[in-house]
């Protein structure tokens, strides 16, 4: 049988990288079945392109992963396809949490012929054999024989043939610039970021969150080899295509276990594994020098904080008081100091928010090393603790936000702000942290560091932007990069600067007299 995995896009932003449960759903196909991945953050397609492509195909399942943001075009894409036949398994957090949404049995159409709730690696096989059989079921929970829920061990876990898999629709390098880094470029012919997960689970329970509840409190870990193993495959890949690979982990707290990410940190730079990469690490478990030392040599470039607010009583509010607000700035700079920046995100919209919060945010902002900024409504999910609170207190203004996607929009109404107040906050919050003179000013702060990171954080920029202002078309890329000419120009002065001083110095040990 051949089957087609898909996550639908948003529709207006991109993704900067492909989503791991494809690869991973992929590798653990049984043998027989030929596997497909369309990822519509890299190849947008509508439902009639999808129904064309899956007849092409001749495919015998499609399998639909989203985030609740993506939820109601997978719904869409679904339909098109069960209309035309071919049976369709959906999985992830938000049908997880709202079966009977998918499978129609809350009074509204069905979308989905089987759900998988939770983690699927080890119900995708039964769900592949059962539709190869024509007998697929409504549920698929991933429990014992007494019925009891079962988390994955992630040991064993399967190989992903990273060596193989077609890569070229994740590719981050603008299609405008393509031709030239492909032809000149040595070692850039692409520009991929791959996600690898080291273990899952949180032991938090952050209240806008969803991942305590789906994935568990208690965390498991893959085996340090076969993590080190995963970077070897990609790292040499890279070396032999001469592109770009940079790894994100995936976990939602790389070093929730110290010991164990130090141990791993070790048997990377051990086996000679480093790529760059990025991982989510909580700012409290980033006061051991030792560690940032480690996650330095280990290739270790940005990591990813959720500090979600500088008011601490915002943070009580969504119990997250493990974050600090006043050690924000120590920890930050203990990572600068090792050329390692920081994406930092925050929530606009949390209770204790009043107007002139972006102004405040921005502020403390700029007192820090340079960072990556994001800003997000606070976005009650389903299945959340926050979700559950807000509809007890009748403030859920759009309970089924996700039926109506709009991107950036409060469904609820904060109690110090507005929901347009709060959309003015988010829209300046972004504005500010991207603008041309931000990103000219963050790169001053920079002065001194090798030309390479500063290059780095430039592009990050770049990149970030389009989390917040579309720009997939060529016209946006071309007006972002006008308005941030004069980066670009210092950096390509610099370079050829760089260049002719090589040159000089090359010919200079020519020219010198040869000993005897
Ligand atoms: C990496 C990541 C991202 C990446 C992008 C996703 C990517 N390309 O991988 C980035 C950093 C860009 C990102 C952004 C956002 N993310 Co995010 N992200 C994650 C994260 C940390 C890991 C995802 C992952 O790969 N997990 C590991 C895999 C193995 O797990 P999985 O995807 O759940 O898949 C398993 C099962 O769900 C199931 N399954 C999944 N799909 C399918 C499909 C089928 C057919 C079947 C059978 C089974 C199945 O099988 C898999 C194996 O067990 C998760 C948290 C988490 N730990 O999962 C949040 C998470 C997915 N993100 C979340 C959110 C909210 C966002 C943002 C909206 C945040 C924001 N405010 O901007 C944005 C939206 C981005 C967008 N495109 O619009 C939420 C989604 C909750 C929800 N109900 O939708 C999560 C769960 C975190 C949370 N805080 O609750 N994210
Ligand atoms: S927000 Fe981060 S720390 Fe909090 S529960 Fe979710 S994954 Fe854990």
């Amino acid at each position: 049988m051949r089957i087609l995995l898909y996550n639908p896009d948003n529709g207006v932003t991109r993704n900067f990288m492909p989503h791991l449960w494809m690869f991973l759903l992929k590798a653990l196909t049984p043998p027989g079945h030929e596997v497909l991945l369309i990822d519509g953050n890299a190849k947008p397609m509508n439902e009639q392109d999808l129904v064309r492509f899956v007849r092409e195909q001749e495919i015998g399942l499609v399998g639909i992963g989203a985030m609740t943001r993506m939820i109601a075009k997978a719904y869409r894409i679904a339909d098109a396809i069960r209309a035309a036949g071919v049976p369709v398994a959906m999985g992830g957090p938000h049908v997880t949490e709202l079966p009977d949404e998918a499978l129609g049995r809350d009074g509204g159409p069905r979308h989905a012929d089987a759900v998988a709730l939770g983690e699927a690696d080890e119900t995708w096989p039964r769900i592949v054999a059962d539709a190869a059989r024509g007998q697929l079921q409504d549920i698929y929970a991933p429990v014992d024989e007494s019925g009891k829920e079962r988390k994955p061990t992630l040991q064993p876990y399967p190989v992903i043939p990273w060596d193989t898999i077609d890569l070229d629709q994740f590719n981050l390098i603008p299609k405008v610039f393509r031709r030239l880094t492909e032809r000149h470029g040595s070692g850039w012919r692409y520009f991929n970021m791959i996600p690898i997960e080291s273990g899952r689970g949180c032991p938090y329970g952050c209240e806008f969150c969803t991942v305590t509840g789906f994935f568990g409190d208690s965390i498991r870990f893959r085996t340090n080899k076969s993590v080190v193993d995963e970077l070897l495959l990609l790292k040499n890949r890279a070396r032999r295509e001469r592109g770009q690979i940079s790894i994100f982990f995936i976990d939602d707290n790389f070093a929730i276990n110290i010991k164990r990410t130090k141990s791993l940190l070790r048997d990377i730079i051990a086996a000679g594994a480093q790529l760059p990469w990025t991982a989510q690490i909580s700012a409290n478990l980033l006061r051991d020098e030792e560690l940032v030392d480690l996650i330095a040599a280990a290739g270790g470039k940005w990591v990813f904080i959720g500090m979600e607010s500088i008011d601490p009583a915002n943070l009580a509010d969504v119990n997250k008081s493990f974050n600090k607000p006043g050690e924000y700035a120590a920890v930050l700079n203990r990572l600068a100091r090792r050329n390692i920046y920081a994406i930092t995100s925050f929530i606009i919209g949390l209770d204790n928010d009043t107007p002139g919060v972006a102004d405040r945010t921005l502020h403390e902002i700029e007192q820090w090393p340079p960072v990556m900024p994001v800003f997000s409504p606070l976005t009650p999910l389903p299945g959340t603790p926050l979700y559950a609170r807000l509809g007890a207190e009748g403030r859920l203004t759009r309970p089924r936000h996700w039926m109506n996607f709009a991107l950036y929009r409060m469904a609820h109404t904060p109690l110090k702000l507005t929901i347009p107040e709060a959309q003015i906050e988010l829209d300046k919050a972004w504005r500010n942290s991207y603008s041309p003179e931000s990103i000219e000013r963050a790169l001053e702060s920079m002065d001194g560091k090798p030309i390479d990171v500063r290059m780095m954080h430039f592009v990050m920029r770049m990149f970030f932007r389009g989390i917040y202002f579309p720009q997939m078309n060529k016209r946006t890329w071309a007006k972002s990069i006008a308005q941030n000419r004069k980066p670009i120009l210092k950096f390509v002065k610099e370079g050829v600067g760089m260049y002719r001083a090589s040159r000089r110095r090359r010919s200079d040990v020519q020219a010198a007299p040869q000993p005897l």
